[in-house]
């Protein structure tokens, strides 16, 4: 019976993905849209044992002494970027047809994937985001981005989840120094916004210009999700003309390259 449903849950990510039209009108009108429980449970357990990995060496290095500085006993948070190049798991995962049915559905036929991130709070901790717009850390660029945000874990206000304020992706805000400064955020500090409240393995998919922000994390579990970003165009240092981040390509006239 198991091994029935295994096959039927890695047959889902074969099979070509598209956002529903209740999904297509949440992310036009709020900038973002949840897509519940999407990620087979095959997938997500090797998105987990990979997201375990790159903890543990982190630990491993943090606990390393090096001449001149202190090891590092425990940290708040993990934000790791993991290139498809060097994590199978994550390879696999930013260019299965549920990631490109989202990517095409958000920002269309051509896409790169700039970022792929794990980002953790560990538990017990403080660690907030304030209300921010990845797109003001981004460089000046014509092209539209996005954030597809894959929850590892159940999401709870508990853990430390995203919250959404729906409809504030109306352009970007250049004068934001930092995470908790800018006149659009401090205008929305005393706002609470819509908490992202969803089982492991389920996404939402976010523009990078609607504004969002995360609370800490009070529970006794880490709070994992990773993070995959993408834009229409590769981002590239003005000067150079280097990509700033990555550029790896992943969807050409609609199709997965
Ligand atoms: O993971 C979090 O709590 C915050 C992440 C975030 O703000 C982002 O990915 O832009």
């Amino acid at each position: 019976m198991s091994l029935i449903f295994n096959v039927l849950r890695r047959r889902e990510i074969r099979s070509p993905f598209q956002l529903s039209d209740e999904q297509r009108s949440q992310y036009r009108e709020d900038g973002y849209a949840v897509l519940e429980s999407v990620i087979p449970a095959t997938v997500l357990t090797k998105l987990e044992q990979s997201c375990r990995k790159v903890v543990t060496n982190v630990d491993t290095r943090d606990s390393t002494a090096v001449e001149g500085e202190e090891p590092i006993e425990s940290r708040a948070g993990y934000f790791e970027p993991v290139h498809p190049n060097q994590d199978a798991s994550v390879a696999e995962f930013s260019s299965c047809p549920l990631c490109a049915g989202v990517v095409r559905g958000t920002l269309g036929p051509t896409a790169y994937l700039f970022l792929a991130q794990y980002t953790v709070k560990a538990p017990g901790t403080d660690l907030t985001f304030e209300w921010h717009q990845d797109a003001a850390y981004l460089p000046h660029s014509s092209s539209r981005t996005i954030n597809i945000w894959c929850a590892l874990d159940d999401m709870t206000e508990e853990n430390g989840t995203l919250y959404f304020m729906p409809n504030s992706q109306v352009g970007v805000d250049t004068e934001q120094p930092g995470a908790d400064s800018g006149d659009i955020a401090a205008k929305l500090e005393d706002q609470v916004g819509t908490p992202f409240l969803a089982p492991a393995g389920s996404i939402v998919v976010f523009s990078s210009s609607v504004f969002h922000r995360s609370g800490p994390n009070t529970t006794s579990q880490m709070r994992r999700a990773l993070t995959l970003e993408f834009s229409e165009e590769p981002l590239l240092d003005h000067e150079t003309q280097q990509p700033l981040m990555w550029a790896v390509p992943v969807l050409r006239s609609g199709a997965t390259v």
